[in-house]
């Protein structure tokens, strides 16, 4: 086991891996911009390193400055969280070749799954049902484009290969259009992929986003922990998250669950890992694979127990899993409401001093956040400012745990969306649950 992780990233993750650390006896570093001196993990850890002014392309994106970091305080693994470096497959790889263990996949594995048509071609190949669609890149010829659409049948949608999480998508619904929307699509990912690999599938109109969470450790052992729902998102940024997913049956479950944990023994994946699926009349269709521990892992851990971040390092460090199937029962509801630091109609963050935070409690409740009382939100980063998950032992009960901890929720200084989340939690449709991922944009008028 580790003696000293490094954890490369900030906020309320980085916290969140840090106490896993402290839980299990491991030392911590803290990596930090200028402008993050004074976050709360900074204030935790055994030791902190500052790696650069505040700028995201300075500090908590500069290879070199963090690897060096965990050669000064002679860490033994490095963990990156989400977002940042974590789904970079160069970082994983320069950590590996500097000798310190990257908590996460293979560099081979995270870069196979940052290609999304890579990633379809596996996982297509390992028996996981993917969208109907060209089933490679497309071809540059107009005529092909064509008939390509054609056979799979309009409306479609273009993705670029090199993009995910909604960056590079274009939906065609008649044959005049489609070879602009090629070429425009391939400019588009050339420009911000630097590929201007695209692929084409067909467009599903009102999914759910349904995703599996799986652990598999480095002895071939692997398990699924169910189903997330997050289809309640604006913009691809999710707002509200469940598990399990309302209207999903223990046998889908067990079906999907099982056909994914197959899939990561087949591909040799070690670590935590997501499985995407858009969820459509009754059938899964997989569109991406996550290899990061994800913001909504706390619904999952609610209901399970299991706790993923600790897994996730005990993988790294070789331990075999410390659960087999059998072991995981779904247990109770729990529901995840990300509090951003954000105007409440405008959607504008909102950086600044928290002159007053009280967290809620009770029954049922976690916060996972950093923010104190004097903390000051800077402007420099992603406008999360924590995440507030109650459990129930039914969907209603987690439902109005979170109405009441949202009421005795106090941020001040900053505006908030928690109003945002209050209205939601007492929408009747969100109430109801199985709403598709459009719900949010047409109840905000956004589309
Ligand atoms: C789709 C789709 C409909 N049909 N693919 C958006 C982000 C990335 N995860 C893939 N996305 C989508 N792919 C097909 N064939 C609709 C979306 C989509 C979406 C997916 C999940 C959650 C929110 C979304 C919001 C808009 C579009």
């Amino acid at each position: 086991m580790f003696d000293k992780v490094l954890i490369a990233n900030r906020g309320e993750i980085a916290l969140r891996i840090l106490r896993a650390c402290h839980e299990m006896g491991i030392e911590t570093v803290a990596v930090h911009s200028k402008a993050d001196a004074d976050l709360k993990h900074v204030l935790f850890a055994d030791e902190s390193v500052c790696i650069g002014p505040a700028p995201s392309s300075e500090s908590y994106l500069n290879m070199p400055a963090i690897i060096a970091a965990a050669e000064v305080t002679n860490a033994d693994a490095i963990h990156p969280g989400y977002g940042f470096l974590s789904e970079n497959a160069d970082f994983a790889e320069r950590v590996e070749e500097s000798g310190f263990t990257f908590i996460g996949p293979r560099a081979e594995t995270i870069r196979i799954m940052g290609d999304k048509v890579e990633a379809i071609k596996t996982m297509k190949a390992a028996g996981i049902p993917c969208v109907p669609g060209s089933d490679g890149p497309l071809d540059n010829d107009p005529q092909t484009i064509k008939d390509t659409a054609a056979r799979i049948g309009y409306p479609v949608i273009v993705k670029a290969a090199g993009g995910g999480g909604g960056r590079g998508m274009r939906v065609v619904r008649s044959e005049a259009e489609v070879v602009d929307a090629v070429r425009l699509t391939k400019t588009e990912a050339r420009q911000s992929f630097g590929n201007d690999m695209v692929y084409m599938e067909k467009f599903l109109e009102t999914p759910r986003h349904i995703e599996i969470q799986v652990l598999s450790d480095k002895h071939g052992n692997a398990i699924h922990l169910g189903e997330r729902d997050c289809s309640l998102q604006r913009r691809h940024q999710k707002v509200i998250e469940e598990a399990p997913a309302p209207g999903i049956t223990a046998e889908q479950r067990a079906k999907i669950g099982d056909i994914c944990v197959q899939a990561c023994q087949r591909i040799g994946y070690h670590g935590a890992g997501t499985f995407e699926f858009l969820y459509e009349n009754g059938e899964f269709f997989f569109i991406e694979m996550n290899t990061r521990v994800q913001v909504e892992h706390p619904v999952t851990e609610m209901i399970t127990g299991v706790d993923i971040v600790r897994e996730q390092i005990r993988i790294a460090a070789g331990e075999p899993l410390a659960y087999k199937q059998e072991d995981i029962v779904i247990n109770g509801h729990a529901i995840e409401c990300r509090i951003n630091a954000e105007d409440p109609k405008t959607f504008i963050p909102s950086p600044g001093k928290i002159t007053e935070f009280h967290a809620p409690g009770g029954l049922g409740v976690r916060v996972e956040s950093h923010l104190y009382g004097g903390y000051r939100v800077p402007p420099h980063y992603d406008s999360m400012i924590g995440k507030l998950i109650t459990w129930g032992e039914n969907r209603d009960t987690a439902i109005a745990r979170a109405r009441m901890a949202l009421s005795e929720m106090v941020v001040e200084g900053i505006k908030t969306n928690i109003a945002l989340h209050q209205e939601l939690l007492n929408d009747e449709v969100v109430c109801a649950g199985g709403m598709d991922i459009h719900y949010l944009e047409h109840k905000l008028g956004l589309s």
